[in-house]
């Protein structure tokens, strides 16, 4: 029999989860209002009309849910602190009630030896923050600078990995430019300065973060996507430049370049102006990374509109390249409908490798929904994602092979959970939970998942 395919010795095989989708208890614990809650209460925004007020009720049963992760052999456990909760006006002294909540969960992360990896903001903005003009203020950005150090001070001594933002792109283009977010804005020009102000707030938060404890390491999550033009004529070629800037480089560049791709900014200045960036805040930005987060999930294929009657679709997500349409490329898709392109995370780790000086890289998100249900006999099967799962794991491998420095992998998500603007209607979970008695139950993909992080291995090629 075949050897199994190993990865290296210490790679870090983690869950990831975040704050709005999980917790619940909106209500308790002096919470402050944040930006989904808001937006889910406004009627149209969420599919099936919820919101996050219950979600998972992690807040009650984290430590079942740290036993699921102990189930599931996962070391690393990537979350996310909510901030209303801990600021619930969005500054001043964190509140104690949300400090004991961080507290008993990494007390129980530390008993079962779990290493936790915090991320500073997963998209829940307190909402007098949005009314004092949300993420296209650039005071925000000093608001969450502040809001990471009170954080860090008080809980540096429990967490070794800080991550600030998850998916910029989304907080910024989702929430400002396509409304499908919070808090709702259809804004594009509004969009582009979000993105720069929650740049410019990791730079001031690692900044401030690693004068006071240089030991620790900091990083930033963001959601990449391979860009391919569907054709080589130069219309496409364009295309997939813009989308690939829009996406993509627009944070790696101030991140690892120091300097805002020109391109970008001239592509977006008929929307946003020139002057939101400011002397001094390219280099602010580009701190040095100990880490970067990748969350893959699909590629884009793009071309370039043809013309008035062209019917394709683009993204409102993507300013600056507004005549760009999508390509299906007949893949089979997720029910979320993103093509299955295990290729793709070849192709993004080597991409941020061989185009910039990278830190080491974790995908820190990867997963798929899928439509799962319990089964008489009382298990989730659910062989489209333990296949996906696979897929992905062996493309890992191969980008190792070809000279990425990945140093770990975070499957989303732990448990089925709040999929923003689709409600509970779409289930990333390797744990399904059944809203209506929160009754958790491993899936089987969940169980596969276990035996790989057992064997820092994946079974030979069939
Ligand atoms: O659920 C989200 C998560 O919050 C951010 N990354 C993508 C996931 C799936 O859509």
């Amino acid at each position: 029999m075949s050897e199994p395919l190993t990865f290296p010795a210490g790679f870090r095989w983690g869950t990831a989860t975040a704050s709005y989708q999980i917790e619940g208890a909106v209500g308790e614990g002096g919470r402050g209002v944040s930006i989904w809650d808001t937006f889910a209460a406004t009627p149209g925004t969420i599919t099936d009309g919820s919101s996050g007020a219950v979600a998972d009720d992690h807040y009650h049963r984290y430590a079942e849910d740290v036993g699921l992760m102990a189930e599931l052999g996962t070391g690393t456990y990537r979350f996310s602190f909510a901030w209303p909760r801990l600021q619930p006006t969005g500054s001043g002294a964190l509140n104690p009630e949300g400090v004991a909540f961080y507290d008993r969960l990494l007390d129980e992360l530390h008993g079962r030896g779990i290493a936790p990896w915090a991320t500073l903001y997963h998209w829940d903005l307190p909402q007098t923050l949005e009314d004092a003009g949300g993420w296209p203020a650039r005071d925000t950005a000093a608001r969450f600078a502040d809001y990471a150090v009170a954080v860090h001070a008080r809980f540096a001594d429990r967490v070794p990995d800080w991550t600030t933002h998850n998916e910029p792109w989304c907080s910024a283009f989702r929430g400002y430019a396509g409304g499908q977010h919070a808090p709702g804005r259809r804004e594009p020009g509004a969009a582009v300065h979000a993105a720069h102000h929650l740049m410019l707030g990791h730079g001031m938060a690692v900044q401030a973060m690693r004068a006071a404890r240089p030991d620790l390491r900091y990083g930033i999550t963001l959601n990449l996507y391979p860009t391919d033009p569907a054709t080589d004529s130069a219309a496409d070629a364009d295309a997939a430049r813009r989308v690939d800037g829009i996406c993509n480089r627009l944070f790696l560049d101030p991140l690892l370049r120091g300097a805002y791709p020109a391109d970008v900014l001239d592509d977006v200045a008929p929307a946003a102006g020139r002057d939101f960036v400011q002397a001094g805040d390219e280099e602010l930005i580009a701190q040095p990374l100990d880490v970067l987060g990748v969350n893959y999930y699909s590629r884009h294929v793009v071309r370039a509109r043809t013309g008035p009657d062209d019917e394709g679709r683009g993204d409102t997500g993507w300013v600056g390249a507004e005549q760009v349409v999508k390509v299906g490329t007949g893949r089979p898709r997720t029910h979320m409908g993103w093509e299955i392109d295990p290729d793709g995370l070849v192709d993004v780790l080597g991409y941020v490798s061989t185009r910039y000086d990278a830190p080491p890289l974790y995908v820190t998100e990867n997963g798929a929904a899928f439509d799962d249900v319990v089964s008489e006999d009382g298990a989730v099967h659910d062989p489209e994602r333990t296949a996906y799962l696979d897929g992905h794991f062996r493309a890992a491998l191969r980008a190792i092979a070809c000279g990425v420095d990945l140093r770990g992998y975070f499957v989303w998500s732990l448990l089925d959970n709040f999929e923003w603007a689709f409600g509970y209607t779409r289930r990333f979970g390797l744990v399904h939970v059944d809203y209506d008695t929160q009754r958790r139950t491993v899936k089987d993909s969940g169980r596969g998942y276990a035996r790989v992080t057992a064997a820092n291995a994946v079974p030979a090629d069939r």
